[in-house]
């Protein structure tokens, strides 16, 4: 047992109950709906939302986790052990009814409890908001690592902000563009969470720093006069699959200190200081809605910060009421992984609660602090790393800035007597890039305070080794590792394609859920003639089901026959949904002028959001939409080739999409995606990529081989070399497909009635400055669509060819990913809960 423990006041024996009470049975779940619809809620009969049947069933189901929540957690206590916690801006977890009733293996029940009443699941599902608290990508990854930790029963905690708007709804106007519409997930409350006051936390910003006393460890610094903001938390309940852990992602709100800001108040400025709450409010009011930095905002660091300091404070809270005032084995049971420099500032908000509040010397506060800190970089891109003016962290965070400050003269005296005279990697190393208006440079913060920097793929972690981080590499090599990004097949196969779950069941027996290696076995099946029929089916039927969505989204019919190919992401001028369009216009060209022998019908699909500033990005949408629309409307293409835009792309709608894609696009310029992990659901689901060299393409290429993925485009390394000179009118002039795809769009034909609406795309892609060389790619391209059409006229080829690619998707799947996090940087044990009776 644990030193210094604080005994808690046990509570009254009578109010405890033993929740192994509640059934697990259709019978006693119906029993439970009704009483939170007619209590819980007070409905009646004159209560027709939808709402709240959902919300009376989340409650029932809620109250069916607590049980297992509360021994979680109480396991992990018992066995002080070490924990992780999981920093990051960003959870993009979707939607939790089905993945709950899929984690606690009660499906059938529940559906059998939900008719008795009348109800259909799948609608109640339906009425489900997407808990859309991240852009993409980085915070999608978040959650499939939360649905792994808790499935491998390790202990981990998210901590994220519980944003009260989400990511925008993204609507498409008539004109073909992109409009946003605020995500107001919260409006009908949330009933996954609990709010949890007990543990408040106080965060301060602004104020001054003062110097107290001369102890023996030196003087002693406070930050004093500050502007305080209350964060509040809320726990949101992350099952594991089938395993009765329950793990915990806690969201953080901002709410202004209880007292008015009594001058104002006394000055009579009643309303002054009531807005000075909605101030101190706004830090967990909207989630920022672009996917690469976009530095100098004040309110993105407050929220930094704010998140940052509430979970380490969190943490400290713990630790005091645990174990006490001894922080020496602190680092042994502690660690922080960061997703992207987002948290960074953790490393100097760490130093300064073990320095300011616990009276530590620099030296042990440091000690701590490195040992505790993971880092994950998630960008290749230069212009993507963060940086924050040092004059908005002295007026936001002064006493903030002077920690780093101090990090980064002890750090560059470091790299002086590795390198000495070496000022110019001095500078290049530094914290803070020096200039006109200088910038604290969040990623060597992040490197400088961490034990250990990864990668999302070994692409990328190569490339940050030899280029961006070099420098830091060659100081700290055994600080770099990789580790390739995973999804989690519980949500993006079992739940999302429930046809194809059945027969991998059929086939390969139960269990494949938690350990696709299993899938393997499907390799052989590739020449069972009954499997490869079946497999066929499934695919059709989650074709059928997509056209189906597509259908009632934008009123086009889609023969489910016609290949289905498909690029779903963010849109990036480097992910190059641009590339896609000129092969959509070649086909459309080749049609018009009959070269249509040996055909294959195709439905292009593109969705994704652009951030709301960047115009480019916005223009491409409407490219898209304008393209789609000639085509779609033109009699003499037919089925042929459709083209749509899926608006509002997002959790859900991907739970739809991947099962029913034949084709993934994944052609980001070589050396730009750091991983993707789209590309992974749509190879769980059998389909097959059409990719470059980039990101974990390069690792799925290498599990399916050659003949199982369409490879084309320059490799990173060509992309530098060919860089210069880049002559991208030669390309044009030498290539006569291209020279009509470009002669098209230069005729105004998807812009008859809107001059110059795409000059300035045209103009990128002309410019021999295209940072993404998207016409050096569009002949390889071309070749590979098209060898993709022939293998997809050979349907039993193309079925060979989705069978393999979800038959080696086992390296892909979240659960590896998190063992390898853990057997390399946070070394957890894994804890099975003990089904404790509280009241025994
Ligand atoms: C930073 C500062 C201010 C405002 C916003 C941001 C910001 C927010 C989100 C910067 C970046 C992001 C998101 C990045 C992201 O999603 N990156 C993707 O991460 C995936 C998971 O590792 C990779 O698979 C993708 O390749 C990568 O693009």
């Amino acid at each position: 047992m644990a030193k210094d423990k604080k005994s808690r006041t046990p509570l009254p024996e009578p109010l405890l109950i033993d929740e192994r009470e509640l059934g697990m049975d259709a019978s006693s779940i119906v029993a439970d709906i009704r009483r939170h619809f007619n209590h819980t809620l007070g409905c009646d009969k004159h209560s027709i939302s939808a709402h709240h049947l959902y919300e009376a069933l989340v409650i029932a189901l809620r109250d069916r986790l607590m049980e297992r929540w509360k021994s979680t957690h109480y396991s992990y206590q018992d066995e002080e052990c070490k924990r992780t916690q999981y920093l990051s801006l960003e959870f993009l977890m979707g939607r939790s009814l089905g993945n709950t009733l899929l984690n606690l293996g009660i499906r059938e029940e529940v559906e059998k409890a939900v008719s008795t009443l009348g109800l259909e699941l799948e609608k109640m599902m339906e009425v489900e908001r997407d808990a859309g608290l991240g852009n993409g990508g980085l915070g999608r990854l978040a959650a499939c690592f939360l649905d792994s930790c808790a499935t491998l029963q390790l202990p981990v905690m998210g901590h994220c902000i519980r944003y009260e708007y989400g990511i925008f709804r993204q609507e498409i106007d008539a004109q073909g563009e992109q409009v946003e519409k605020p995500d107001h997930w919260l409006a009908c409350g949330n009933p996954w969470e609990l709010e949890r006051t007990e543990f408040i936390q106080r965060i301060r910003f602004r104020g001054r720093v003062e110097r107290i006393g001369d102890g023996d460890k030196g003087f002693q610094m406070r930050w004093v006069d500050t502007d305080d903001v209350l964060a509040v938390p809320y726990d949101i309940p992350i099952p594991g699959y089938l395993n009765g852990t329950v793990n915990t992602l806690r969201v953080w709100k901002a709410v202004a200190v209880e007292e008015f800001d009594l001058t104002q108040f006394n000055a009579g400025s009643y309303v002054e200081a009531v807005a000075g709450r909605m101030h101190a409010e706004n830090i967990s009011k909207v989630l920022y809605p672009n996917d690469a930095s976009e530095s100098g905002k004040e309110l993105r660091l407050r929220q930094q910060y704010f998140l940052t300091s509430a979970a380490l404070q969190d943490v400290m809270r713990r630790w005091l009421r645990d174990q006490g005032e001894d922080f020496s084995p602190f680092a042994e049971k502690n660690c922080f992984q960061l997703n992207d420099t987002h948290p960074a500032v953790a490393v100097a908000e760490l130093m300064r609660l073990l320095m300011d509040r616990q009276g530590m010397g620099w030296d042990q506060a440091w000690a701590i602090t490195i040992r505790c800190m993971a880092y994950t970089n998630h960008t290749l891109l230069p212009e993507a790393l963060e940086r924050w003016p040092v004059r908005t962290f002295r007026e936001l965070l002064p006493r903030i800035l002077d920690i780093i400050f101090e990090i980064n003269a002890r750090f560059l005296s470091q790299v002086a007597s590795r390198w000495p005279g070496d000022t110019e990697r001095q500078s290049r190393m530094s914290i803070i890039e020096e200039g006109m208006d200088p910038q604290v440079r969040m990623a060597h913060l992040a490197i400088v305070g961490s034990f250990s920097v990864n990668g999302v793929a070994a692409l990328h972690t190569k490339l940050l080794k030899e280029g961006l981080f070099k420098d830091f590499y060659d100081l700290w090599p055994e600080k770099f590792n990789n580790k390739t990004n995973g999804v989690t097949p519980r949500r993006f196969l079992a739940l999302a394609n429930p046809g194809l779950s059945e027969l991998l069941t059929e086939t390969l027996g139960v269990g494949w859920e938690v350990d696709l290696t299993k899938l393997k076995d499907l390799r052989p099946k590739t020449k069972d003639k009954t499997f490869v029929r079946k497999w066929q089916e499934v695919k059709r039927r989650n074709k059928v089901h997509l056209a189906k969505m597509m259908a009632s989204c934008c009123g086009v019919k889609f023969n489910p026959d016609a290949m289905f190919d498909v690029q779903v992401k963010r849109i990036h001028e480097y992910k190059r949904q641009l590339l896609n369009v000129l092969h959509v216009i070649h086909l459309y060209d080749r049609i018009k002028r009959g070269d249509t022998n040996d055909w294959t019908p195709r439905c292009v699909f593109i969705g994704g959001k652009a951030a709301p500033g960047y115009w480019l990005a916005k223009r491409i949408i409407k490219f898209i939409n304008n393209v789609a629309k000639v085509i779609n409307e033109d009699p003499a293409v037919g089925d042929r080739l459709k083209v749509a835009f899926i608006p509002n792309y997002r959790v859900s709608a991907m739970e739809i999409i991947a099962p029913g894609t034949d084709l993934s696009s994944q052609i980001s310029t070589a050396g730009k995606e750091a991983s993707g992990t789209g590309n992974m659901k749509f190879m769980m689901n059998g389909a097959v990529t059409i990719g470059t060299l980039d990101g974990a393409n390069v690792e799925i290429l290498e599990e399916v081989g050659k003949e199982n993925f369409f490879l084309f485009g320059l490799t990173e390394a060509e992309v530098a070399t060919k860089r210069k000179p880049y002559d991208p009118e030669r390309i044009i002039h030498e290539d006569e497909d291209l020279s009509r795809v470009i002669q098209l769009i230069d005729s105004a034909h998807f812009n008859q009635f809107e001059p110059g609406a795409f000059d300035a795309l045209i103009g990128s892609m002309r410019s021999p400055g295209d940072p993404w060389m998207t016409l050096a790619d569009f002949r390889s391209f071309i070749d590979a669509q098209q060898r993709a059409a022939e293998a997809f006229r050979d349907q039993d080829r193309w079925t060979k060819m989705s069978i393999i690619n979800a038959a080696c998707c086992a390296r892909f799947s979240s659960d590896r990913t998190i063992a390898d996090y853990n057997r390399d940087i946070w070394k957890l044990k894994p804890v099975v809960p003990k089904l404790s009776d509280q009241t025994a």
